[in-house]
């Protein structure tokens, strides 16, 4: 029989699904359902609910809910094998929150297969909606929070980040301070992960280490609940919350309603969920300290595995836990494919070879012109309004333009990222832009560092299932070393390693001390 494993990854705008085939090292189905279209009662929009207030972003619990009855109910359609599913795991938008009251363990232990899990949840939510990562409403608690740990460089040692608006703690506070009677009427608080998690054990299940971490509430080093910030952010969070566990903690087997609704095998094994985030660390292979992922999207984030916990200073980055039990990093800008695009309508910049064109016409180090491209607000560095400033670099210069914004791209990434103490071996790049070959030797020739093209869409889902894999090894008794579980599912593109040239670089070792101070400058002149 073959060994089949279901990743979910409950994201911002949709819920996909991944079997694998373990034994085949195979992905045997993988489909998506997007909120908006699948739901479009609930009247999302790229799955937010509309609110007055624009720092307001709030999705719905019971959207979620539905979706999972849709994306069970298509799988049994599609003929997905269901009933030898070995054991299901999950991945899901990070920080976001789900309030449940006193009502909610009953009828989580109770589902009633004849009817829809939204009919089965009627009356369980002391909050109807959940604040998700995208929302950023809350810099008061923020700061209050920050305050009471001891201010920035505290904050992110004792909890693995600084406090940051769309982060559960300062979330849980702003509802304490704006709602106290709904707060008080809050029995338990989930994350998205164990929200979901809990539908399919019927029961409330335990947050894992990896999420726990984005809630400036989790001791990073101890990996408990820290009681001076479950103090700064409310009264009587303890009760509320549950308690913490490892990301292949098998909660139990999976709700009667799934066995009898969808014919799932009542014998699989539920797991923990996790955040999408850790998922794709895992779904993308990078199980050792030294390899690193840079994701080239809408915003770029340059994440990867660290054996030791250290945190960042400056409070930019994130440490959380990977689901290997090492620790990961995570740094996130703003201004990725965004700048890369408006730097190419400004000098007449159609597509990727143009760009490529435009970039080889410069030399590496671009003759020490350098650009700091915030054409938005950024965090990594914090910059709170837009700026865009040249430093020994003509505007009128459209290929020394080009170059600019990408080795200033690449460079603040090395660094943004010496806190970790990790040089990185091997940068998986992925992402629309990773596609951009002149693009990614610049990354490799900045970081000094061998670059693969990696192209997993589904890394998060992946992530998942492998987890379910590692899970249920560990929980049978079984080996299970990651190394095994990934191979042969995360292998990069065939060839598409580039490798540093030396002598670029050397002028990046040298440029990126300018870059820096050019840093320091135009952070004075922006403020
Ligand atoms: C990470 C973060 C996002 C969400 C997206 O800190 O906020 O990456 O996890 O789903």
């Amino acid at each position: 029989m073959a060994k089949l494993f279901l990743g979910l990854d409950l994201s911002t705008q949709s819920l996909s699904a991944v079997v694998i085939d373990y034994e085949r090292r195979k992905v045997v189905y993988d489909k998506s359902l997007n909120f908006d279209r699948a739901l479009p009662h609930y009247q999302t929009q790229n799955g937010v609910l509309p609110h007055s207030d624009p720092l307001v972003k709030r999705s719905s619990p019971l959207m979620w809910a539905e979706a999972l009855d849709l994306i069970f109910a298509g799988m049994k359609k599609d003929n997905v094998a269901l009933g030898e599913i070995l054991a299901i795991s999950g991945s899901a938008q990070q920080h976001g929150s789900v309030y449940l009251n006193d009502r909610a363990a009953a009828a989580l232990a109770n589902f009633d297969s004849a009817k829809s899990l939204v009919r089965n949840l009627d009356g369980v939510f002391s909050r109807s909606t959940a604040p998700i990562w995208m929302d950023s409403s809350t810099a008061a608690e923020c700061a209050e929070i920050r305050e009471k740990l001891g201010g920035v460089e505290a904050t992110a040692q004792k909890t693995g980040s600084d406090t940051f608006e769309r982060f559960t703690g300062p979330q849980i506070r702003r509802f304490y301070k704006t709602e106290p009677e709904a707060y008080a009427q809050t029995t338990d608080i989930a994350l998205v992960s164990s929200f979901m998690a809990s539908l399919l054990a019927g029961k409330i299940v335990p947050i894992d280490h990896g999420d726990g971490a984005g809630m400036n509430l989790m001791d990073i080093r101890e990996k408990n609940w820290r009681v001076d910030a479950l103090e700064a952010t409310a009264p009587d969070l303890n009760k509320k919350l549950p308690p913490l566990t490892e990301s292949w903690k098998v909660t139990g087997t999976v709700s009667p309603y799934f066995v009898k609704k969808f014919g799932v095998n009542p014998d699989a094994q539920t797991l923990v969920w996790s955040g999408d985030n850790p998922c794709s660390v895992v779904g993308l292979g990078l199980i050792r300290e030294g390899m690193v992922a840079i994701s080239l999207g809408t915003s770029d984030t340059y994440f990867g595995s660290m054996k030791k916990c250290r945190t960042d200073a400056h409070g930019e980055g994130h440490v959380f836990v990977s689901p290997t039990g090492d620790y990961m990093t995570l740094i996130c800008y703003k201004n990725g494919s965004l700048a890369r695009g408006k730097i190419g309508e400004a000098y007449g910049i159609r597509n990727w070879q143009d760009l490529g064109r435009m970039i080889s016409s410069a030399p590496p180090g671009n003759n020490g012109g350098i650009l700091l491209p915030w054409f938005e607000a950024e965090i990594v560095p914090r910059v709170n309004k837009p700026g865009i400033h040249r430093f020994d670099l003509d505007e009128k210069d459209a290929a020394a333009n080009c170059r600019a914004i990408i080795e200033a791209q690449m460079m603040s990434m090395r660094l943004h990222s010496q806190w970790m103490k990790v040089a990185p071996d091997r940068i998986y790049a992925t992402g629309g832009a990773s596609n951009d070959l002149v693009l990614l030797q610049v990354m490799a020739d900045v970081m000094n560092c061998r670059v693969l093209r990696i192209e997993i869409s589904k890394s998060a889902a992946l992530g998942a299932a492998l987890r379910a894999a590692h899970g249920w090894l560990v929980h049978s008794g079984k080996k299970a070393k990651w190394e095994e579980i990934v191979a042969g599912f995360t292998a990069p593109v065939p060839n598409s390693e580039i490798r540093p040239n030396p002598d670029a670089a050397r002028v990046y070792d040298k440029l990126v001390e300018k870059y820096a101070e050019c840093e320091r400058k135009a952070l004075q002149l922006n403020a």
